[in-house]
């Protein structure tokens, strides 16, 4: 009975995740999820990476929490359309609530959509919104330990940014096990170093970034 529930969830998304990937198809914009603990710096990545980017991409974003704007307004003082999904308790995003956003922040008008997803490294991964791409972001003062204890995130990850790089000189941190733990169970994923608040490293992440964006108009 549980699992048959679970199933008629899971493919209630699945029909509003073909949706917004219909949508995000049609418009050539390509969609990013953005999957982290809390604090390991999704929204302060995603704010340096409109600022940096402003003459180069239109940034849109969809941000999600369990309660609160602050994010959708740190956003918007970095210069990009955002709104905010407060999802009221629940610990990920459905595809279903992007899609009812999407109109809000014209998204088919934009390069790039970030969704912001809520912070946990467990029930996020479990949901296709009808993103391109996922990104995990792992900082620096949440342990090396993260990818063998949230393997099934780390494998859904399309690119892992390594954040708050800053910190290495006073946080212990392994990243030749961090890099082999992530490899072990996703051997085709993009790691990037980089620090979101000095910019160290950001370049990579922005040629990625520009990569992808040109796939999907091609
Ligand atoms: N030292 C350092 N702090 C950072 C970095 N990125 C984010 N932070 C800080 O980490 C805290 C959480 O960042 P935030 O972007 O809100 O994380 P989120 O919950 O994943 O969106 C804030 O105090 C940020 O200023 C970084 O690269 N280095
Ligand atoms: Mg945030």
């Amino acid at each position: 009975m549980k699992l048959s529930l679970n199933q008629k969830i899971l493919s209630r998304n699945e029909e509003y995740a073909q949706k917004n990937r219909a949508f995000f198809a049609k418009h050539k914009v390509l969609c990013l999820n953005v999957i982290s603990s809390p604090g390991a710096g999704k929204t302060t990545t995603l704010a340096r990476t409109i600022r940096d980017m402003k003459d180069t991409l239109t940034i849109g974003v969809i941000e999600g929490d369990i309660k609160t704007d602050t994010d959708a307004q740190k956003i918007r003082a970095a210069g990009a359309e955002a709104v905010q999904i407060e999802t009221k308790g629940a610990c990920h995003l459905s595809a279903e609530q992007v899609h009812g956003v999407l109109k809000s922040i014209h998204a088919d008008t934009k390069d790039v959509v970030f969704i912001e997803n809520v912070g946990n490294l467990v029930c996020p991964s479990a949901f296709d919104l009808g993103e391109h791409k996922r990104v995990v972001i792992l900082s620096i003062p949440e342990g090396d330990d993260k990818p063998v204890k949230y393997p099934g995130t780390f494998a859904g990850a399309d690119v892992v940014l390594v954040n708050k790089i800053d910190l290495s000189d006073y946080i212990e941190f392994n990243l030749q096990r961090v890099l082999a733990d992530i490899c072990a169970v996703n051997p085709d994923a993009q790691i990037y170093q980089v620090s979101a608040a000095t910019g160290e490293g950001m370049d990579a992440w922005y040629d990625w970034l520009c990569q992808q964006r040109q796939q999907i108009t091609e």
